[in-house]
């Protein structure tokens, strides 16, 4: 039997979700699918802490807009643990572009817009891991 691959990833309900009410839904979904919730936090996202999140895409003509948005209202951060949690949330998420997403997916169900597209979630290992440690403190996540 092959073993397990568990990985951490980071995960958001970004504002849009969070006014919409979707927060409560999104978690159900990602415990359902088995994945650990190791760390949860509702917060506001400084302009700083937006641009760091977001710095592979700050020469995008959609930056500003998007640090605009992310900063826009709170948002629900999440520490995932699973078995190939990264690429697992990212298809439980579906394509960038709701238009795109595959039926079931949270983006084909709840959006209609890329910029507007409720949920984040890390695109790779290195991605995980340096997301996680801008939004959580090394106290903050279960072990
Ligand atoms: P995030 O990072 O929010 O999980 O989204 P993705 O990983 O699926 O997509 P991304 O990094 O390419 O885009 C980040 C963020 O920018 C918004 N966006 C993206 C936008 O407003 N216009 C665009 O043309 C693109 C490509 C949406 C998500």
């Amino acid at each position: 039997m092959l073993l397990p691959s568990m990985e951490r990833t980071f995960a958001m309900i970004k504002p849009d979700g969070v006014r919409r009410g979707l927060t409560p839904e999104i978690l159900i979904r990602l415990q359902r699918k088995g994945y650990r919730v190791v760390g949860l936090k509702q917060m506001m996202i400084s302009r700083e802490l937006a641009q760091s999140h977001y710095a592979e895409h700050k020469e995008r003509p959609f930056f500003g807009e998007l640090v605009d948005f992310i900063t826009s209202g709170p948002v629900v951060a999440i520490a995932l643990e699973g078995e190939n949690a990264i690429t697992g949330w990212r298809g439980m998420m579906g394509a960038t572009n709701p238009a795109n997403a595959a039926p079931g997916t949270i983006r084909a169900d709840f959006a209609t817009t890329t910029g507007e597209n409720v949920t984040h979630g890390s695109d790779s290992p290195e991605s995980a891991q340096r997301e996680l440690g801008l939004f959580f403190g090394p106290g903050e996540l279960l072990s």
